[in-house]
């Protein structure tokens, strides 16, 4: 459950921590999962309590600095929520590209050396910690690749998340060091095709 007495819950991840060898590794997977996203959720939970206790005493004073934790425990707890379901064994079913998906992804991007550049290039773009987001704007009905910067910024308004990856230095430092082309690439072999394809049902439902 993701919302238990109106506090935030760490999921539980969808497979075990050494299901992503050799790509990502099992010491990363776990203090990545049990420490890092649990302190965005704990950031979230307490941000919060903050919120109500001022609008209970009517103290705003540090709105400011509240509502940027916020965004940053928001995007964060949410955009690992996401990122966790991004991944599978590469061996499973899901790691393979449905047909439907695999249409729109070369209609929009011509081939799949094209996908997998922009992937690693919108990564290696971003600046310090942050995220690659394949999204869908339905505005113009077209996929995007972005570059998100922190969690929370860099972020275009109603882009619906597709496929999220962490290419925050947790994420990747204890095997990849500052190698994140390589992380990246390892990536690559671990995406669940099927969770990306079901947000783009969603998104047009
Ligand atoms: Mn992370």
């Amino acid at each position: 459950m993701a919302f238990v007495n109106h506090t935030y819950q760490l999921p539980d991840l969808p497979y075990d921590y050494d299901a992503l060898e050799p790509y990502i590794d099992a010491t990363t997977m776990r203090v990545h999962h049990q420490r890092h996203h649990q302190g965005y959720v704990d950031g979230l939970n307490d941000t919060l309590e903050a919120l109500a206790d001022a609008a209970a005493h009517g103290t705003y004073d540090d709105m400011q600095s509240l509502q940027r934790d916020l965004a940053f425990h928001a995007c964060g707890h949410i955009n690992h929520t996401l990122f966790w379901r991004n991944l599978c064994p590469s061996d499973d079913n899901r790691h393979r590209v449905p047909p439907s998906l695999e249409t729109v992804m070369l209609r929009q991007f011509g081939s799949w050396d094209r996908i997998y550049d922009m992937l690693i290039e919108t990564g290696l773009a971003v600046e310090g910690g942050g995220w690659v987001m394949l999204g869908w704007e339905p505005l113009a009905g077209q996929c995007l690749f972005q570059s998100v910067e922190h969690h929370q910024h860099q972020h275009i308004t109603n882009l619906k998340p597709l496929l999220m990856i962490d290419v925050w230095e947790h994420a990747y430092y204890l095997r990849y060091q500052n190698r994140r082309r390589e992380y990246l690439e390892a990536c690559w072999h671990v995406v669940d095709w099927h969770t990306v394809f079901q947000r783009l049902q969603q998104a047009w439902s």
